[in-house]
């Protein structure tokens, strides 16, 4: 049989790194290897969640001596209000890119930078949110789409919209136990007025709105945000790109894209395509212009046009050692404040655009919808005119880099099914094959993979060894993120990787013309992987928490997944950390994030920090369900 011999390995990864690290003592950079040996060992009070500092007569830390803070507050309720604060910050974080995106919404006109894509996704949202088309331009409706999308963050009464697309047995449980999510910014402003200092002192409670304003991201304004990108910037089809470092070019001007809110980085590569410009870069001695992508940003551009992924979260400082980078470009989420300094003892430029992440040393272009396009073109002439400032005796470029397929948004995992099935009509427009497949056992079920990676284990190594497991199990995996991204770098998004699959998946893999690993998106995009496991359960006639599909985050790191875990769990899907929330200090905490929320959701999380322990405790989930559905 055929094997898959193209996959790049962690050691390989981790030999190019230890290379970019030996540039870097050269230029004396430091990095975060560096800074993560001065900050280890972590503090054990923050570690353990049990230092509160919400007012000022503390802070307070909680030991065996002193059990409470000044107030009164035991570990129960510092850990549950930290916690909470964390759920808040991840939910105003990806919401309020959503609301971004929705000003860019509103922002469209026919001759502006930003203009409408996808019609029919923009009539359809329309439809289901009740604003009149009829006889109207579809610019006249892109804006009060926008303004109804506007209206979910503040409205004084009613849930959020986006809650009817649940399955009406999960809108029952949320009803149920008074979680249904309200106005985004009335659970994010909740939950820190529950936690300011003399209001909720029970985890129960903080845990329980913790679940509620997870769900405000979920089904609010991570689902908004995906819907209007759509419909501003095109639904993702599935196209073929390349990951890791290797997508640098020699002889090009580099230009990395990173961050979240794809109306900057779409304005780059568009601007990129324009003719003057990679004249312009000819005549300046490249072979042209080369648009990279890092963490999530990477993921957009991708599967919207393609554009290669230089690789993940803790790869941002390694693409700029290289030395190969004219112009690194961010927006929002995820970017060390360290790289200025980093970009400094290099001829990289580095531009922040976004008033919401300013960094000192950086070189600042406030991005505006009016002005978007010229400013990119701007920004990438600025590039091109510092390539001759290249210093040949600091360039590496590891060669590593693998293909892979990306964008599989539900309508493409669909279409994929359709293709398989057009002679049985009936399953048309349905996941009732993939249903099929998974109660004959060919598949034996599905995880969404999802996250970060993080210094506090073998960066990418968790999610490598997983994603292996899984997939030789005959469990299918959909990605998002930086987790999208270690597949990518890896070759697991390669139809190739096939051969890594056990018979059932592999047949499966075949028969759909799929790779094992669908790309769905970014961070944001886990919005999909709701509505997916929502279709599934509805074409299944079960519930989410009977369904054999869970949710993994092997190496999370920001409160974005913190948030995310939550509206997960709420949706009904048990939900592997590879890391630990930072509740440690409280047992009742413990016990609620792993148990209590059972009792009202139907899921939980089970955390395991080594990743086969994690990974067999994952399939043994999957196969207990099955035996559970009598399959
Ligand atoms: Fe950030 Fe989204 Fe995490 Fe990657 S996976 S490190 S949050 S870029 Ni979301
Ligand atoms: Fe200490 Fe209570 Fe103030 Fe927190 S709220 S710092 S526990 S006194």
């Amino acid at each position: 049989m055929k094997t898959f011999d193209h996959m790049t390995t962690i050691e390989q990864m981790e030999s190019d790194t230890a290379k970019l690290k030996e540039i870097a003592c050269k230029v004396c950079a430091e990095t975060w290897e560096d800074r993560n040996k001065s900050q280890t060992p972590h503090c054990k009070f923050g570690e353990d969640g049990i230092c509160c500092k919400n007012c000022s007569m503390g802070p307070c830390r909680i030991t065996a001596k002193a059990p409470r803070g000044i107030c009164g507050a035991d570990a129960h309720a510092i850990a549950g209000r930290n916690y909470l604060r964390t759920i808040a910050a991840g939910t105003a974080s990806h919401s309020d890119h959503a609301r971004e995106i929705l000003h860019v919404l509103h922002s469209t006109s026919p001759d502006g930078s930003y203009k409408v894509r996808d019609e029919q996704k923009l009539l359809n949202l329309a439809k289901e949110w009740g604003v009149p088309t009829e006889g109207k331009d579809i610019y006249a409706v892109a804006h009060a789409v926008a303004e109804a999308g506007l209206e979910e963050f503040g409205k004084p009464f009613g849930f959020q919209r986006f809650i009817k697309r649940a399955p009406a047995e999960r809108q029952k449980v949320w009803k149920e136990h008074d979680i249904e999510p309200r106005a985004i910014d009335r659970e994010i402003a909740t939950s820190l007025h529950m936690t300011h200092m003399g209001n909720t002192a029970d985890a129960e409670v903080l845990v329980r709105q913790g679940l509620r304003t997870g769900l405000s991201n979920g089904w609010g304004g991570s689902m908004i945000g995906t819907e209007i990108t759509d419909i501003l910037f095109g639904t993702p089809t599935v196209r073929s790109t390349e990951g890791n470092l290797g997508v640098l070019e020699k002889d090009m001007v580099n230009i990395v894209v990173h961050g979240h809110d794809p109306a900057f980085s779409e304005m780059v590569v568009t601007a990129a395509e324009v003719k003057e410009l990679v004249d312009y870069a000819k005549a300046k001695g490249s072979r042209g212009i080369n648009i990279v992508g890092l963490c999530c940003t990477a993921n957009e551009v991708a599967m919207r046009h393609g554009v290669r992924m230089a690789g993940n979260f803790l790869q941002q400082e390694n693409a700029i050692l290289t030395g190969a980078v004219e112009m690194m470009c961010v927006d929002v989420q995820c970017i060390f404040p360290a790289l200025p300094a980093l970009s400094d003892c290099f001829h990289t430029k580095f531009v922040t655009s976004s008033p919401i992440a300013r960094i000192p040393g950086s070189i600042y272009v406030e991005f505006k919808t009016d002005t978007a396009f010229d400013q990119a073109k701007e920004l990438i002439k600025m590039a091109i005119d510092n390539y001759q400032n290249r210093d040949a005796s600091k360039l590496f470029i590891p060669e590593s880099k693998n293909t892979a397929v990306v964008g599989y948004p539900c309508e493409q995992i669909i279409k994929h099914l359709d293709g398989v099935t057009n002679s049985h009509v009936d399953t048309l427009g349905s996941y009732r094959p993939a249903v099929d497949a998974i109660k004959a056992g060919v598949l034996r079920g599905a995880v969404g993979i999802v996250g970060c990676n993080n210094p506090r284990v073998r960066p990418d190594y968790s999610h490598f060894e997983i994603m292996k497991e899984l997939l030789r199990n005959d469990i299918l995996i959909v990605a998002t993120g930086c987790a999208a991204q270690v597949a990518t770098k890896a070759g697991l998004l390669n139809k190739d990787a096939k051969y890594l699959c056990g018979a059932g998946l592999r047949r499966v893999c075949e028969l759909v013309d799929i790779p094992p690993i669908l790309h769905m998106g970014a961070c944001i995009d886990i919005s999909r992987i709701l509505l997916l496991v929502s279709g599934i359960a509805e074409d299944w006639g079960v519930a989410t928490t009977q369904l054999p599909i869970i949710g993994c985050a092997p190496e999370w790191m920001s409160e974005k997944a913190v948030s995310i875990a939550n509206y997960v769990v709420s949706s009904g899907i048990d939900v592997y950390l590879g890391i630990e929330p930072q509740v440690k200090g409280s047992s009742q905490m413990m016990e609620l994030i792993t148990e209590g929320t059972r009792k009202l959701t139907g899921a939980g999380y089970i955390i395991n920090k080594e990743p086969h322990a994690l990974v067999k405790s994952m399939i043994d989930g999957i196969e207990a369900k099955r035996a559970a559905l009598g399959i």
